[in-house]
């Protein structure tokens, strides 16, 4: 298929990758349920109010937090096209509280952890949001169940986010490389626009909550404090668009812990994990703070994680700052 102006469309990306075949098998696959997910998705973003899918519905989900419409959408959605590829053996997501086993899966497979919709709060401002997605093989031969998804992300085979921004974009990090495609609404087909991703080495902006400033300890205070003397603040309140930008421009996000959130506010599955996993392959670095984030041996399928994201040279600062003590 050619699409936008005779560009490499995704599928024939994967093609050209052999993402279809040998030990690679089924990778292309559950990538496609990821785009074509992410298609039926952005229909419903664009349509928003309009569509009748703003609001909440009524319920909280397992991180207690009220459940937007769009939220519930989404999660259907991937649930659907990731089962359907046939090469997921099992998902576990943000808005579900245990994993979905998807049910005949007896080939090897994988394993995703998503965030269907992250940003929820920003759905009924038509402020940026996106979607996230960890891909881990399953072990060969393994019978998955609940504890299969407690892997550390440095298991991670793959990554990916869509950003549905003033365009669509899907990233998408392999062991060898980070690539974005745009979604072409006409063709309803991603082509590729950014064939090889490296977060700049000159940061020049700084995501963080300062809102939060005061219920940080001192030396996050003062990482922080440093953070704001050196860059620039852009901060939209959607961690894809704030990552996305980072990544595309160069810049560090933060959200340490607090006395508040004493584990942060992030969960570690699905968005600290496959962030960090595409933040690595494009150059950057993922911290708790204390440690890297795809060493942490995962307890729960929810748990939450402090993430400081992005230009490796500046992350390795801003944790030496809030290690000192
Ligand atoms: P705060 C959105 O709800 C989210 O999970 C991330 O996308 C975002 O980075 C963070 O929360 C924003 O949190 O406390 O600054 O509103």
């Amino acid at each position: 298929m050619v699409v936008a102006a005779n560009r490499t469309s995704l599928q024939e990306y994967l093609a050209s990758e052999r993402m279809g075949q040998g030990h690679n098998s089924g990778l292309g696959a559950v990538i496609m349920a990821i785009a074509e997910g992410s298609c039926q998705v952005q229909q419903q973003v664009r349509q928003a109010a309009l569509a009748d899918i703003l609001g909440t519905t009524g319920e909280t989900n397992v991180q207690n937090e009220i459940v937007q419409r769009l939220d519930k959408a989404s999660s259907d959605i991937f649930v659907e096209t990731l089962s359907q590829s046939g090469q997921v053996a099992a998902i576990g997501c943000e808005e579900i509280e245990m994993p979905v086993i998807v049910q005949g899966n007896t080939g090897d497979g994988y394993i995703v952890l998503m965030d269907p919709l992250d940003g929820s709060s920003n759905i009924d401002v038509a402020v940026s949001i996106g979607s996230i997605f960890g891909i881990w093989p399953k072990k060969p031969g393994e019978t998955v169940n609940d504890d299969s998804l407690l892997r550390p992300g440095s298991e991670q085979v793959a990554a990916a986010y869509v950003v549905y921004g003033s365009s669509t974009v899907l990233v998408l990090a392999t062991k060898n490389n980070v690539l974005g495609f745009t979604l072409d609404t006409e063709s309803g087909a991603y082509a590729l626009t950014h064939p090889e991703i490296k977060i700049p080495e000159t940061c020049l902006y700084y995501s963080t909550n300062e809102g939060n400033n005061k219920v940080l300890d001192e030396p996050t205070q003062k990482a922080i404090a440093l953070l704001r003397n050196k860059y620039s603040q852009r901060y939209v309140g959607s961690l894809v668009a704030d990552f996305h930008r980072n990544l595309l421009k160069g810049g560090i996000f933060a959200y340490p812990a607090d006395q508040i959130r004493k584990d942060g506010r992030l969960r570690l599955m699905y968005e600290a994990n496959p962030l960090g996993f595409v933040a690595e392959q494009a150059g950057g670095a993922a911290s708790t703070g204390y440690e890297r984030i795809m060493d942490i041996v995962p307890q729960q399928l929810h748990q939450r994680t402090p993430l400081i994201l992005g230009n490796k040279d500046v992350v390795e600062e801003t944790v030496a700052v809030i290690r000192a003590g």
